[in-house]
């Protein structure tokens, strides 16, 4: 048997796949920059961007994806979800008590230390991304 759809419940969905700001909405890609601060060598910036409201991790694994000179491993913490193993063949470590510190420089040129990983983090537009080796006196501050 066919189903009539009720001649107010078209005419509300068509209003409202014309309405702007609704479902035809969408929203451009987020431009941010990736900077590797790896022991021994200079600074390297990347520039890669993000979807509307994606994780970093996504903008990682696009950079990965479109660039030879940017490779990352993560695992995955049953509670957490992915950790930040090494960046560019260079690995934290337990036993020398290293890892890769996320930081964000923000565009009025604040530094912030978020307080979740890259599988939660929502990077804005233009923020500076900072993929720090770092050492820890085996506590995390944030
Ligand atoms: C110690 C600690 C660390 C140590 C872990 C190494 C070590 N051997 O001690 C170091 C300093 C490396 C660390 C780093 C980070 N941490 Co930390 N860390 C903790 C802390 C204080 C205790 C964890 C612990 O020892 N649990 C007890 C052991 C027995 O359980 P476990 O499951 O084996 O613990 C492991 C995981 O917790 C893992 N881990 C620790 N931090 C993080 C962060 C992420 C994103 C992941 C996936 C895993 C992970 O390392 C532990 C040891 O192997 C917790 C807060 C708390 N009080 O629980 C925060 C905590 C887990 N960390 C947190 C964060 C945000 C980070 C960083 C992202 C901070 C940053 N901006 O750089 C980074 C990770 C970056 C990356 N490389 O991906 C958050 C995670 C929240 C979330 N939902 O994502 C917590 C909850 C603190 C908070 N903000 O409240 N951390």
């Amino acid at each position: 048997m066919m189903m009539m759809m009720p001649a107010l419940s078209s005419a509300a969905l068509l209003l409202l796949l014309l309405l702007p700001g609704t479902l035809t909405e969408s929203h451009p890609p987020v431009s941010i920059s990736v900077v590797v601060e790896s022991p021994n060598t200079k600074p390297v910036t990347y520039t890669t961007h993000v979807v509307f409201r994606g994780i970093l991790l996504g903008a990682l694994k696009r950079l990965m994806n479109s660039n030879a000179n940017f490779k990352f491993t993560y695992t995955e913490d049953p509670n957490y979800g992915p950790y930040l193993e090494s960046v560019n063949g260079v690995a934290g470590s337990a036993e020398d008590h290293t890892y890769w510190e996320l930081l964000v420089e923000t565009p009025d040129d604040k530094t912030i230390r978020p307080d979740v990983g890259t599988g939660c983090y929502i990077p804005s537009a233009n923020d500076k991304i900072i993929l720090r080796f770092s050492k820890y006196n085996n506590q995390c501050t944030t």
